[in-house]
């Protein structure tokens, strides 16, 4: 395989372990807000990007290429909300997409026709990635509208007693 291509595979199989460091520290974070099951999603976001890693070691080795891994970034692992997790979770998953369209021009540029193919399944997958966030994102706000419109509804059946007249 050319080198270039190689050396860009291996720095996006580390990447997607660093993926991994980032939703695994968002879990973190979210177990302290006692939200189970956000709490549950995020853990399956951290397996899903070890498979994704995984998936990068495989071909490597199928392709004859040696695997090389390096050191990691400190994930970010502290928010101000549960929205915030997952806006930021949102334009990482954007910054992964265009590597992963980057490492398909370099594929291109140097006609490797088997990369091309399995790139495509991560083309693919970006999509879906980014897609599950961005709903989440419109979920939680609505969650959040619905809440205040609840709150809205009770502070409107307050009604005026004056208080220098109560016995
Ligand atoms: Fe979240 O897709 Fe891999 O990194």
């Amino acid at each position: 395989m050319d080198k270039k291509l190689v050396n860009a595979i291996n720095k996006q199989l580390n990447y997607e372990i660093e993926s991994a460091h980032v939703y695994l520290a968002m879990q973190g974070y979210v177990a302290t807000l006692g939200l189970e099951g956000f709490e549950n999603w995020l853990g399956i976001q951290y397996e899903e990007e070890l498979a994704h890693a995984k998936k990068f070691i495989r071909y490597l080795n199928e392709r004859g290429e040696r695997v090389h891994i390096t050191g990691f970034e400190t994930p970010r692992n502290d928010f101000d909300s549960l929205l915030e997790v997952f806006e930021v979770s949102l334009e990482h998953e954007k910054g992964v997409t265009s590597r992963i369209n980057n490492l398909m021009k370099i594929a291109n540029e140097v006609n490797d026709y088997a990369s091309i193919s399995f790139l495509q399944w991560y083309v693919d997958e970006q999509v879906e990635e980014e897609d599950s966030f961005s709903t989440l994102i419109d979920k939680i706000k609505l969650v959040k509208d619905a809440g205040l419109y609840m709150l809205d509804k009770e502070l409107a059946t307050r009604v005026f007693v004056d208080p220098t007249t109560e016995e």
